[in-house]
């Protein structure tokens, strides 16, 4: 029985009502997901001059925060009961363009903020060589990287995936991600490039390349490998 079931279940043998009957929200108390910002692991200056501080700055604390907002606001106004992040994700086709939009935005933003250390070494060890072994070389799989990211037109999203065993480089639009079912690209996020211009726009403008390029020499290896 999954966790908000029961919870479900309790209530109503609490309250003794039929279960066919309409639970009011209020009932369940908290039960709802809630979705909350993780905390940056270093200053906002940390990845200068490659990212800069105020781009940090706004990128965290106005654009994601509003996006953690928004997601816990549809949640509730639509009772979307789902007991985690991936049971969201896997049913996301059936709520508002609110829900899925803030919903990625939410997860995206605490995924990519992990991805991102001041430099480190390269990829190592296993990591190393599955990349060798998906794309040819490091090298190779960072220009695939950097082409599918410079290939996404507008706002959206570079990915490397696990799926099915095997690993794949693709793109998503606006806060979509790979979780969500239905895309051209699916399975575990290992890596991801957020390519919106609000996280580039004031250091680089309209020069994505250049953000790209810059990007690489802070990406936390480590943080990859333990995705594989
Ligand atoms: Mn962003």
């Amino acid at each position: 029985m999954k966790r908000r079931d029961f919870v479900e279940t309790t209530v109503r043998s609490a309250v003794g009502v039929a279960a066919a009957s309409v639970i009011p929200a209020s009932a369940f108390g908290n039960s709802l997901l809630k979705f909350t910002q993780t905390p940056l692991g270093f200053p906002y200056a940390a990845l200068e001059p490659h990212i800069d501080a105020m781009t940090m700055d706004i990128h965290f604390n106005r654009h994601h925060t509003a996006y953690i907002k928004n997601v816990n606001d549809a949640i509730e106004a639509e009772k979307i009961a789902v007991t985690d992040e991936l049971e969201f994700f896997a049913s996301v086709g059936k709520y508002s363009a609110k829900a899925r939009n803030n919903g990625g935005g939410a997860w995206n933003h605490n995924f990519f903020w992990k991805l991102m250390k001041p430099s480190g070494p390269g990829p190592q060890g296993k990591l190393a060589e599955a990349l060798s072994g998906a794309f040819g070389s490091t090298e190779k799989f960072k220009e695939l990287f950097t082409a599918a990211a410079m290939g996404r037109f507008g706002s959206g999203w570079a990915w490397l995936v696990k799926d099915e065993g095997k690993l794949k480089i693709g793109s998503t639009v606006n806060q979509d991600n790979p979780l969500m079912p239905g895309l051209d690209i699916k399975g575990t996020p290992l890596l991801a490039l957020d390519v919106w211009e609000h996280a580039y726009y004031l250091k680089y403008q309209n020069k994505r390349a250049d953000y790209i390029n810059a990007w690489w020499n802070v990406v936390n290896w480590d943080e990859v490998a333990k995705n594989i």
